[in-house]
């Protein structure tokens, strides 16, 4: 039996004394005092450490305190003074450490030693550093190359990505996934062919130029809390901010700023001022909705002579496209938009009307909406939206994809990417005189694929927890045991280490926040925030363990292992000093880099040059596109028993790391094991609150998922619309379910059937499979 969660109304605002209190908890728990030590005060500030929780930008003067709650649950979590030790190991077998939970494998501290997996004894057993990367480089150079993955997770540094990516294409491949690919890739795919850009076109400045904000898909209290600083200051002159999302999320409804104590006392401000609950999935028909108020306001003011509504002169200088996606709005019907979009059409009017009258709009979004069939889609629809009115390229409006990882975006930008086209492959082959592979590599879904065929034999992961994070659970952790090699460069233990291939390693690393010393004395790192902005970070606290590396010293350790000696690098130079790093990085991307060692401490980061933010766009057309959608109207299917549901973070946790079992700010604590449901579908489906539900995923390809025990919690979402939440729900994700175009596993609208009293064979099908391992 699963532990009961206690749900109780949450009405304060995000924010506030609540906020300092779930941190006082975590602080506790990771047994490390840092509320009023100085560690907290070198968070986000340009002599500082960046922050290894979310990537939202730094101002350049910073306030007092830049951190956020879960910016210092972060901090907490990767500094603690707990640590994994051999003889941890030496007390647990990974078979019994299969039955832990993700928070209690997590909570167990740093890792501290390399070890490498022994069958006999199904235990971890300690390596010397040098043995480890003799053996490693040995296997990696029995294998052939496209049959070995290298998984990146957002957290490293542009430095330790840049010497990964040339380590693996040396070795002869370009499968570099990474968690970018369960997660923004809709956007690096739409964004190219519309605006030709793969990034967000706004800057923090332009959040104080603004005077309309639209907002779909995202929890921002949680998930980028720092946000909602810039996002008050904007409500606070009156800016309008209007928020699609099925779940009334608190944060975008009222905050108080935790370390302002007028507000504390005040109450704190409202954030939207229009919120909508649209369908899960519903955006696509939202924002056609909206378009054709404008396009038919347009229209009338043609007819009548009236200044046109459209930015006609900026429509015709810089866009393609927009007759054919004009008539397509005014051709959509009505009750097509509505039953889609879950909205009525004064909703959307209203919305429109907003959306007119604003000089300068932004548009924010998040996984709600790149994470769906049709998310490549839905972010060509936010851009239409945003051209109508010229909002691109200049001040006070732009998109604003709101990246996930701290430096997720920077990863892509220096050449992890499994797509050649984004890839300077000549250059690197100039610089290095090698010959690069040519061949796309293995998304993360295609890597996916690969393992459960066995073509992939080797996976090396550069942080993250690639079992934990990716869909279709139980088939993916039998066939992980299938891989000849594994190996796992990580700061705490997870999931992903302790189900073994025949090789396995687990090499222990240095956090960001932890002093890097090198041969030519502490080294800084850099990266890349999601308005584009460069970051130079420094480690301020001892490392937790004397044999950790740092990540380009374990790269450089691999590298040298694996490959023949190349005149052309010195691996140990880098090692020893990474401004080397980055003037390879400056060589490789002259544009992107220029002076990047003298510019990385520059007061909220060095801005990228973009395109797009002057006008210039890079697409095949030389013009910014409208386009038509072809699909994104997907109808709900009402009638037969299907609920759509969404997984999605809580507050206590980052991705697959759980701080905690609660979700604040949705009023629940204790347990993650909850679905939230409309109360209406509750009733029809004879539900009470408490119940416990399984949920079978509707699929006929044979493969049986399920969850059962979920507590039945209800809650103001629409109709035919569930949530839970990710990982727990990773068992129900079919790994063929991803966004047209990108491949975003579509985490956000799974087909399921919700069943009270379950037939026996089915209960747990999916964890059964896993505990049969
Ligand atoms: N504290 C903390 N911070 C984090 C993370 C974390 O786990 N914890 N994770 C980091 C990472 S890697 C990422 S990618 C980001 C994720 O940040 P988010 O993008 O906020 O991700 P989710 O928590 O999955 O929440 C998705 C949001 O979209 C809404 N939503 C779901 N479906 C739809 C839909 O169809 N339409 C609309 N309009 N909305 C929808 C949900 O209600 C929810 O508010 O946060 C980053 N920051
Ligand atoms: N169903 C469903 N699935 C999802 C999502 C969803 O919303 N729903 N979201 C997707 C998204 S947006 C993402 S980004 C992925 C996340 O997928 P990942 O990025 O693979 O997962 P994380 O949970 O962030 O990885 C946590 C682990 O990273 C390691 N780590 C932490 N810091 C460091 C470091 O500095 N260096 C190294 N080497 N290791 C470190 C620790 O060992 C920790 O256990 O999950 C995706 N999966
Ligand atoms: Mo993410």
């Amino acid at each position: 039996m699963r532990q009961k969660a206690k749900v109780e109304k949450y009405d304060a605002p995000a924010g506030g004394w609540g906020s300092l209190n779930a941190l006082a908890h975590v602080l506790t728990q990771e047994e490390v005092a840092i509320l009023g030590s100085e560690i907290l005060l070198k968070q986000n500030k340009p002599d500082g450490y960046m922050c290894v929780s979310c990537s939202w930008a730094k101002p350049a003067k910073p306030r007092p305190f830049e951190f956020c709650e879960n910016g210092a649950k972060a901090t907490a979590w990767e500094i603690t003074r707990k640590t994994v030790t051999p003889e941890f190991f030496a007390q647990h077998t990974l078979t019994e450490l299969r039955t832990w939970s993700d928070h209690q494998l997590e909570e167990q501290g740093r890792l501290t030693m390399p070890m490498r997996y022994d069958r006999a004894s199904d235990k971890y057993l300690p390596v010397d550093w040098d043995e480890a990367f003799r053996h490693i480089g040995t296997e990696l150079n029995r294998l052939d190359p496209r049959s070995v993955v290298m998984y990146t997770s957002g957290r490293a540094s542009l430095e330790a990505s840049y010497m990964y990516q040339l380590f693996g294409r040396m070795y002869g491949t370009n499968n570099f996934p990474d968690s970018s690919n369960m997660c923004h890739e809709s956007t690096s795919v739409a964004l190219p062919e519309v605006i030709g850009v793969p990034v967000g076109t706004v800057l923090l400045q332009d959040f104080e130029a603004t005077d309309c904000i639209f907002f779909f898909g995202h929890n921002t209290t949680t998930n980028a809390p720092r946000m909602l600083h810039p996002l008050q200051e904007a409500a606070q002159r009156g800016v309008p901010i209007v928020t699609f999302n099925p779940l009334r999320e608190r944060g975008l409804e009222r905050f108080v700023n935790p370390q302002n104590p007028v507000q504390m006392i005040a109450g704190g401000t409202r954030i939207s001022s229009q919120y909508y609950q649209v369908r899960v999935g519903g955006d696509a028909a939202a924002i056609t909705g909206i378009c054709k108020w404008v396009i038919e306001a347009d229209d009338l003011a043609r007819a009548n002579g009236s200044p046109r509504i459209v930015d006609a002169a900026f429509i015709d200088q810089h866009t393609s496209g927009f007759e054919e996606f004009a008539a397509f709005c005014r051709t959509q019907g009505w009750e097509e938009i509505e039953r889609a979009s879950g909205l009525s059409r004064m909703a959307l009017r209203e919305a429109a009307n907003t959306y007119m009258a604003a000089n300068a709009v932004i548009a924010n979004y998040g996984m709600g909406i790149t994470q769906h069939k049709h998310g490549v889609e839905t972010t060509k629809m936010i851009v239409n939206l945003l051209l109508l009115r010229g909002n691109i390229g200049k001040p006070g409006a732009g998109i604003s994809p709101i990246r996930g990882h701290s430096n997720v975006q920077g990863q892509r930008t220096v050449g992890i990417s499994e797509k050649t086209k984004l890839v300077p492959l000549d250059k690197l082959a100039e610089l290095y005189g090698f010959e690069p592979p040519r061949w796309d590599g293995l998304s993360t879904v295609d890597s996916c694929e690969g393992i459960l065929k066995g073509r992939v034999r080797g996976f090396v992961s550069l942080g993250g927890n690639f079992l934990r994070a990716v869909p279709e659970r139980s088939l993916m952790e039998p066939a992980w045991s299938d891989l000849r090699l594994s190996v796992q460069i990580a700061t705490k233990l997870n999931r992903t280490h302790i189900v073994p291939g025949e090789i396995t390693y687990l090499l222990p690393c240095l956090g960001r926040i932890e002093i890097d010393r090198q041969a030519s004395g502490p080294q800084a790192v850099s990266m890349e925030d999601s308005t584009a902005c460069i970051h130079g970070s420094r480690g301020q606290r001892r490392p937790v363990a004397e044999q950790l590396l740092s990540e380009p010293a374990v790269i450089a350790s691999l590298a040298k292992a694996t490959l023949k000696a190349n005149p052309k690098i010195d691996w140990d130079a880098w090692t020893a000093d990474y401004s080397r790093v980055r003037d390879a990085i400056e060589h490789t991307y002259p544009d992107q880099f220029k002076d990047f060692n003298t510019r990385m401490f520059e007061p909220g980061g060095f801005p990228r040059p973009l395109a797009a933010r002057e006008r210039k766009w890079k697409t095949p057309s030389g013009k910014a596109n409208f386009t038509v959608p072809k699909s994104a109207f997907a109808p709900p299917r009402e009638s037969d028993g299907i609920y759509e549901l969404m997984t999605m973070r809580a507050d206590g946790q980052f991705n697959t790391t759980i701080y905690t079992e609660d979700d604040r700010f949705r009023g629940i604590k204790g347990s993650r094991y909850v679905v939230f449901m409309n109360p209406a579908d509750m009733e029809s489906d004879g539900l009470k609150s408490g119940d416990t539900v399984t949920l079978v995923t509707e699929a006929d390809d044979g493969v049986a998922r399920s969850l059962s025990e979920l507590q039945v919690v209800p809650y103001g979402i629409p109709r035919r619309s569930i949530a839970a939440y990710y990982p727990e729900c990773n068992v129900l994700v079919p790994l063929w379910h991803y966004a047209e175009g990108s491949k975003v596993p579509a985490a956000k609208s799974i087909p399921v059937r919700l069943f009270k009293d379950v037939p026996p064979e089915i209960i747990d099908a999916g964890e059964a499979s896993i505990s049969a391992l």
